[in-house]
């Protein structure tokens, strides 16, 4: 028969607040494997940046007399990317964008075993520690792919014995700058063009939809300026994008070559703001002001906004 010999066996984890835990707690943690094998499960997910100390000692005695010493091993965990919970508060959801756009093309060190996998996955920090949770993936890269591993993994929730600190970037309250448009719309259109492929519709593009809409109409142009009309040229109607840094009253008039009046379209008091689609840009239906279809031709039109005028030229082409 053989005997197991007496030993002691301890694992501590330390977080660097001085927060400790002990991970061995009972017999049925340890697993004996062969003669020289002891398997230890703690039962729980290490921290993140935790230092685990594992301590073995016994009470041998050598032959001469003294008590073997007491072993440490120490080990220092890394950080846990959830991949898609880049904001860290234990459910992936619209608000993981914010961490993408925000470091949006930053790179940093290469995750080993990096994939948009639903698994937790060890990570090194980067100079800027919350960008490596944006490194959905970790490929090493924050972009469109991130995006993509935010919408794969939609709705999903971390392990609820994951100990997470809390969120603590300032972006994470709210989706307010309008700085952040032209990003939101690289993610929005690459979610788009990606469902079309793959022919699953995306509920993130649809969120980042509306958020860019919101972004639009809460942010203001810095001048007021008149647009190209579209289509152009148009048979018969057209549609006349203008933006106004102030509210303004806002008029568009069409003249032919020599000049002449042809149209007053009468848009009345604006906001400041951005009158680019044709559910709210000006819109020419190609009549004149007694209602008949205009010619041929080439016309302009001009738009007067307060003190603001602006001309351009439009074609009518049958
Ligand atoms: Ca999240
Ligand atoms: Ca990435």
């Amino acid at each position: 028969m053989e005997t197991l010999t007496p030993f002691n066996f301890r694992v501590e984890g330390k977080l660097e607040s001085g927060s400790v835990i002990t991970y061995s707690q009972n017999e049925k943690q340890y697993t004996i494997e062969g003669m020289n094998m002891i398997t230890f499960d703690p039962g729980s997910t290490l921290r993140e940046k935790e230092t685990i100390t594992i301590r073995v000692s016994s009470g041998i005695e050598d032959v001469n007399g003294k008590f073997l010493e007491a072993i440490a091993l120490e080990f220092t965990t890394g950080l846990i990317v959830w991949p898609g919970d880049t904001n860290r508060d234990g459910n992936v959801d619209v608000f993981d964008i914010l961490p993408v756009g925000q470091f949006w093309g930053l790179t940093g060190e290469l995750r080993r075993k990096g994939s948009s996998n639903w698994r937790l996955q060890p990570a090194i920090s980067w100079a800027n520690k919350q960008a490596t949770y944006a490194d959905a993936n970790g490929d090493g890269v924050i972009n469109l792919d991130d995006v993509f591993a935010i919408n794969d993994n939609w709705k999903k929730t971390v392990n609820d014995r994951i100990v997470l600190p809390m969120p603590n970037s300032p972006v994470q309250s709210q989706f307010s700058n309008p700085e952040m448009i032209e990003i939101y719309k690289k993610m929005y259109f690459g979610l788009e063009n990606r469902s079309r492929e793959i022919g699953v519709g995306s509920e993130l593009a649809m969120a980042l939809k509306k958020i860019i809409d919101q972004l639009y109409m809460r942010s203001l142009p810095a001048v007021t300026k008149l647009l190209n009309n579209y289509p152009n040229p148009f048979n018969p109607e057209t549609w006349i994008p203008f933006q106004l840094a102030d509210p303004q009253e806002v008029s568009i008039t069409i003249y032919d070559l020599k000049g002449r009046k042809v149209r007053i379209l009468d848009l009345g008091h604006k906001k400041a703001g951005y009158y680019l689609n044709r559910g709210n840009a000006a819109h020419w239906d190609g009549r004149s002001d007694w209602g008949e279809l205009i010619a041929s031709g080439i016309y302009f039109y001009r738009i007067k906004a307060g003190n603001f005028s602006g001309q351009n030229r439009l074609v009518i082409l049958k």
